[in-house]
């Protein structure tokens, strides 16, 4: 087959000290770390949009990248990117891909022509997956480029836009299936406002709810049998957005009784951008056993907005591998890098040089999380710190044995309780963290 990143080889692992750019420094896929592959235990994805399709514009001028292929029609371009997509996975080691419908096949006027291009593209996309082993991690819909979708899709101010939304998601559920998907994400896209002077936003919350049912049970009716996702989002599109983050993406669940339908994908720029750390969002997620796929990118904290940038910041990759660690590692998810390239990175080879960053600074994540939890000294300073509530007056409160005259008596025989207030311990912990990262 005809190559599209030709001047580009199969990617290897070289070790911490090779200058090769176009080499794996610490992502090494079959060695073993905890007992499983690093394969097996990141299972990284590649982003369509931004990898195959994405080409850089910004508010102040066009794209950078071409990504046209010189292909001059759109079937033929859209079937040479799927090519373009398999070996990119390929030569990365890249095992699983995510897309969102209209990412793999060009609208058409019609929803019924721009099903007709998905089915065309589905068949040959999977074939592709036949030949080359690569599974889809997750499909998804778009309902925000499209101008119909400016006041968003399942919130939408007008019912015949629900309704096209709906027959979008059906047939994006239809091929996810027909691909084998683990996962679907339902991202809300345009789904929050732009003033409260315009919306009625319980009603618009209801319709959210009445959506995301009919299509989680649509899915499971024709066989969907992997992980709904919804993908916290603060703002960006919509200066609101409706799912906020992990917490109130959760009490919307609980409100509509979906949260044993649907778990949560967290991308690390959607936490910061909701002020929130990545980690915080993740721990969230696992506390409330709503843990499932990770999005993995960083923000640039400087700036207010969506950067996607390839992750390299490797305290936070450790932190996360960490909290997918304690969540029993990934089961039907896993880690997609929805990240792009910086305008100015615009040739063919920075895209394999952003996944071997991101790569590689998750590779070092998942090496640094192992040795946080062998080290123990975080673990065990935690378990500690809350080691009054095992005896005495705090198992009393834990048993629910405890009452509120109890309290009382018991805070009125100690007349103070300050000697028993310990330090929080936060710098000598960094340091901790520092020493296990940095002393060999
Ligand atoms: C946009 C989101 C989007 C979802 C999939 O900010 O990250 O790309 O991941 O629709
Ligand atoms: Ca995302
Ligand atoms: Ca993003």
């Amino acid at each position: 087959m005809r190559e599209t990143f030709n001047n580009i080889p199969k990617i290897k692992y070289e070790g911490p000290k090779s200058k090769n750019p176009l080499a794996f420094r610490f992502y090494n896929p079959g060695e073993a770390i905890g007992g499983k592959t690093m394969r097996e235990q990141l299972k990284f994805a590649m982003s369509y949009w931004h990898t195959i399709c994405g080409e850089g514009a910004d508010m102040f001028g066009p794209g950078t990248a071409d990504k046209s292929f010189n292909e001059k029609s759109p079937m033929y371009l859209y079937k040479h990117k799927a090519r373009a997509a398999f070996e990119l996975m390929d030569k990365l080691s890249i095992d699983w891909f995510c897309f969102h419908d209209r990412d793999i096949a060009p609208e058409s006027l019609t929803l019924a022509g721009s099903n007709a291009r998905l089915d065309e593209m589905t068949d040959i996309i999977g074939d592709l997956m036949r030949e080359s082993g690569k599974k889809l991690l997750w499909g998804t819909a778009n309902l925000f480029s499209n101008p119909r979708f400016m006041h968003g899709a399942g919130t939408a101010a007008n019912a015949e836009v629900f309704a096209f939304a709906a027959a979008q998601v059906k047939k994006a559920l239809e091929i996810t299936v027909r691909l084998g998907g683990t996962g679907y994400v339902f991202w809300g896209g345009r789904e929050g406002y732009e003033t409260l002077l315009n919306t009625d936003m319980g009603f618009e919350i209801d319709n959210m709810a009445r959506f995301l049912k009919l299509m989680t049970a649509y899915g499971r009716k024709i066989g969907f049998k992997g992980d709904y996702y919804i993908e916290p989002k603060p703002k960006e599109p919509t200066a609101h957005q409706y799912d906020f983050d992990a917490a109130s993406v959760l009490a919307f669940l609980r409100k509509y009784g979906l949260e044993k339908e649907i778990k949560l994908n967290i991308e690390a720029n959607h936490a910061t951008l909701a002020g929130h750390t990545f980690q915080h969002e993740l721990r969230t997620a696992r506390e409330n056993g709503a843990f499932g796929s990770i999005d993995a990118n960083q923000g640039n904290l400087l700036l207010g907005w969506d950067t996607d940038q390839f992750p390299s910041n490797v305290y936070e990759t450790a932190f996360c591998m960490y909290e997918v660690i304690k969540a029993g590692g990934f089961t039907n998810g896993g880690l997609n890098f929805d990240a792009k390239n910086r305008r100015g990175s615009y040739k063919h080879e920075d895209i394999f040089k952003g996944y071997i960053l991101g790569m590689d600074s998750f590779a070092l994540g998942l090496r640094l999380a192992y040795k946080i939890i062998e080290d123990g000294r975080l673990d065990a300073f935690v378990e500690n710190r809350y080691k009054s509530f095992k005896t005495g007056i705090g198992a009393d409160i834990i048993s629910g044995r405890a009452t509120v005259e109890d309290l009382e008596k018991f805070a009125l025989d100690k007349g103070d309780v300050m000697e028993f207030v310990e330090s929080g311990g936060q710098e000598e912990l960094e340091g901790i963290v520092n020493q296990i990262f940095f002393a060999g």
